[in-house]
């Protein structure tokens, strides 16, 4: 059985060269980057509509939402998820619609984790 690669002499110049098949080992996949949403404390903001912010959007159950609100309430900011670019991106947008929709100054920011 013939190996590969190995040498091999070209008829008409009488010059050996390669031959072989081109292999990779491992094609890498980079994973993308992911982002980090993060929400902010306000003195305004009721409590019970930053709870269904994070159950609305966030998809969170009601005691989940309530302790991450008062970490954000008591620490200034928390993250609140990560995702890729798109989807934090829309989590942000949604988040900054509804507060503005209902008048609220909740701010709900993204960074690159
Ligand atoms: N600090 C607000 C209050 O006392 C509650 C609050 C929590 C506001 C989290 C924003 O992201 C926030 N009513």
């Amino acid at each position: 059985m013939t190996k590969f690669p190995h040498r091999m002499q070209d008829m008409a110049s009488g010059e050996d060269h390669d031959v072989g098949i081109l292999t990779k080992k491992e094609v890498r996949t980079e994973r993308p980057p992911l982002y980090k949403v993060l929400l902010l404390n306000d003195d305004f903001t009721p409590m019970e509509f930053v709870v269904h912010v994070l159950e609305r959007f966030f998809g969170m159950s009601h005691a989940q939402a309530f302790e991450l609100m008062l970490t954000v309430h008591k620490k200034g900011v928390a993250v609140v998820g990560v995702f890729a670019f798109e989807i934090a991106e829309t989590k942000v947008g949604q988040v900054m619609e509804f507060a503005r929709r209902h008048q609220h100054p909740l701010q709900c920011t993204m960074e690159k984790e």
